[in-house]
């Protein structure tokens, strides 16, 4: 192993520095709103303020579905939060949350609206308010959970670490990335192997637990992650992508990809989503 640039930690940290990295514009040691910013509230009971990276696509491709199975009480708007420009440290985003990370929600169907915030929180939240895609009891329920729980506690290694130190961190540190790849193939491993067995994560039914592990590390063997399908080795994972392929072919699925949509290919880009007519009109080819 080649050895990093050596450097010993002092006694106490202290943020005197931008780290370089990809985010370092936004990355602060401490929490709160650094600036005024009201969200804006559209017509429908659902508001989503998000981004469509693999956190931000669970609930666009979970309000899809629910709209596709319909639920029209699933009516949405999507407002686009661009944390690389700190929106997600406006007033109003961090009082919908406090951990000024997308994807956060506020439903307004009821008396009082209620913030959600944490993907796996508003999978849940939006599961039992329309009574699907959850498992109501049982092992099956158990069963479901377990897998949202473990995507949502396993993708900061694949994120954060992987992603981080392979894709955007300034220097390549071979430890680090040796870590994370590691880690990361042992995850599509424990994948790869539920899904020899299993149609979805929990059995024959799709449910939230394919939604939230999808966008990650179906994104990853469909190479969409950090250009790394070959450092990888990802077409060795077969059931993971014969899984991540049928998911794919879910029109709810590719309606929910486009929306909060900021790169790639325009026709594939609703920035904001306010109606389902959007998708036909507002894309940004044909803007
Ligand atoms: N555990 C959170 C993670 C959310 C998260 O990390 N969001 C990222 C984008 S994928 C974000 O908003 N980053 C902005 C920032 O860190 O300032 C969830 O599942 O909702």
């Amino acid at each position: 192993m080649k050895d990093s640039a050596a450097y010993t930690p002092p006694k106490v940290w202290v943020w005197d520095k931008p780290n370089g990295g990809k985010f370092a514009s936004t990355n602060r040691p401490v929490a709160g709103p650094t600036h005024q910013q009201a969200l804006p509230v559209g017509r429908h009971p659902l508001q989503l303020y998000s981004l469509a990276t693999p956190n931000g696509q669970k609930i666009t491709i979970m309000l899809e579905e629910l709209l596709a199975l319909g639920h029209t009480g699933a009516e949405y708007d999507a407002w686009l939060i661009r944390i690389g420009k700190g929106d997600q440290f406006g007033s109003g985003f961090v009082g919908v949350n406090p951990n000024s990370k997308i994807p956060a929600m506020v439903d307004r169907s009821g008396p009082q609206p209620v913030r959600v915030f944490e993907s796996g929180a508003i999978l849940i939240h939006l599961a039992e308010k329309f009574g699907v895609l959850l498992p109501q009891a049982g092992a099956a329920r158990a069963e479901c959970l377990s897998w949202l729980f473990w995507q949502v506690g396993s993708a900061p290694y694949l994120g954060g670490g992987f992603g981080h130190f392979y894709a955007y961190a300034p220097v390549k540190i071979e430890y680090a990335i040796n870590r994370y790849a590691m880690e990361v193939k042992r995850q599509l491993d424990v994948l790869d192997r539920r899904l020899a067995d299993h149609e979805y994560l929990v059995g024959d039914d799709y449910t939230i637990a394919d939604i939230a592990v999808f966008p990650w590390y179906g994104g990853l063997v469909e190479g969409w992650q950090y250009g790394a399908a070959e450092f990888l080795s990802v077409r060795d994972y077969v059931h993971v992508r014969r899984w991540a392929e049928a998911i794919l072919q879910r029109p709810a699925v590719v309606r929910g990809l486009m929306v909060n949509r900021t790169a790639g290919d325009p026709s594939q880009q609703l920035r904001e989503r306010h109606d389902a007519s959007d998708f036909d009109t507002k894309t940004q080819d044909k803007l």
